[in-house]
């Protein structure tokens, strides 16, 4: 940690930060990027705080070009929140430029670093609290998606190529089970097995997409409840954050994301799974919220698909934690050697639950399609 903080006393000096530094802390409970709360004591200001990130840059290879789409989306967010009425400042991310103009900095180890603006009197939860925070963070998705319906999807670069290509995952899957570089196969047969019965799964996205029932979109693609910002006082999801994977992709996805994490009973990570289950009454309300928040943008195809987009970003998800058991854990970040193992088992057993209430789901979409 002593050395982490080192890091981050280098890296502020390449930013204009001028005031003494008071504090600084590891912050929030991302899988990705190392994130920092840095508090300045400024003259006639008081304490100021700073978000300070060091970028994955194993998962995003190219920094440069995901922070040209992170200005690129807040910029036009800004323009549109203003038109809106609303407060730039509180309702997207402000990146804040290096002293030489970039919108990141590199350390003496070759890591790239970006400063954004804290967002002050928000909070993003790894559970939902009441049922009002979930039913307005599935509005702020859905006016998230609202929001960037006419952004140039063409100017956007593929942070993370085929990132929510379920059928290119499944493939990945294989090879890792075939390799078993960490000899952990044999343990974990169940999971395994699971996942391989459910090719169907893996592919069904795909095949909607190609055969053009369901459009490209610009979209979030990581839309768990910890990425937006609910207001402390209105309780109104105000700020969608996390914008390195805003990419082309399908609003089923974007939907589906927040139902897995935000629907669950439990947390992410919970190892009593008798504690896991999708809440029918939770996925009613983000549905309410989401199709409310997209205002009539979505098509018949996409609405009826709300489902199948809930169980396959589960199934991607649990997949991709075993995969990273599989392969030793190099992509999420973990506390503990089998942590992907209990994430997955979260996920798989959602999978499962979803299954049972696969019909009460569809009834419960069914009465938003008109
Ligand atoms: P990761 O990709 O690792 O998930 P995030 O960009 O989501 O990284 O940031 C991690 C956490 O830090 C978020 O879940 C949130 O709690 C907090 N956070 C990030 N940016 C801000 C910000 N501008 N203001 C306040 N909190 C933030
Ligand atoms: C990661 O960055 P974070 O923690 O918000 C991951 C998502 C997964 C999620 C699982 C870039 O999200 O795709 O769904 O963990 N982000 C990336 O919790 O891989
Ligand atoms: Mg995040």
């Amino acid at each position: 940690m002593m050395n982490n903080h080192l890091k981050v006393k280098e890296v502020i000096n390449q930013f204009d930060f001028s005031g003494e530094l008071f504090t600084i802390e590891p912050f929030g409970s991302g899988h990705i990027n190392d994130t920092y709360l840095v508090k300045f004591k400024i003259k006639h200001m008081g304490i100021v705080p700073v978000i300070l990130q060091r970028m994955n840059t194993k998962i995003f290879i190219n920094p440069e070009q995901l922070m040209e789409n992170i200005l690129n989306v807040t910029a036009f967010l800004r323009k549109k929140i203003i038109e809106n009425g609303g407060d730039p400042e509180r309702e997207t991310l402000t990146v804040i430029l290096a002293k030489d103009g970039k919108p990141y900095c590199k350390d003496s180890d070759g890591d790239y670093w970006r400063a954004y603006h804290f967002i002050v009197g928000a909070t993003g939860y790894d559970e939902v609290r009441t049922e009002e925070d979930f039913y307005q963070s599935g509005l702020a998705f859905g006016k998230f998606q609202n929001l960037l319906s006419d952004y140039p999807a063409s100017t956007l670069h593929e942070t993370i190529a085929d990132f929510h290509n379920t059928k290119a995952r499944f493939e990945v899957f294989k090879t890792a089970v075939e390799e078993d570089k960490m000899h952990r196969a044999k343990d974990v047969q169940d999971e395994i097995q699971f996942i391989l019965q459910r090719e169907d799964i893996a592919n069904i996205l795909t095949e909607m997409q190609e055969n053009g029932e369901l459009p490209l979109r610009v979209t979030h693609n990581d839309t768990k409840l910890n990425n937006i910002l609910i207001d402390d006082k209105t309780h109104e999801g105000i700020c969608i954050i996390d914008l390195d994977t805003v990419m082309p992709g399908l609003v089923v996805n974007d939907f589906g994301d927040s139902i897995r994490f935000g629907a669950s009973t439990a947390l992410e990570d919970e190892k009593d799974l008798s504690k896991v289950e999708c809440d029918m009454h939770l996925f009613e309300v983000y549905t309410k919220g989401f199709l409310e928040g997209c205002q009539g943008k979505l098509t018949l195809s996409e609405i009826k698909a709300l489902p199948i987009g809930a169980k396959v970003m589960t199934f991607e998800c649990g997949m991709r934690f075993l995969t990273d058991y599989l392969q030793g854990d190099t992509y999420f970040k973990i506390q503990y050697p089998t942590h992907n193992l209990v994430r997955c088992r979260t996920q798989l057993k959602l999978v499962s639950d979803m299954e049972k209430k696969w019909n009460q789901m569809n009834e419960i979409v069914a009465k938003y399609t008109n």
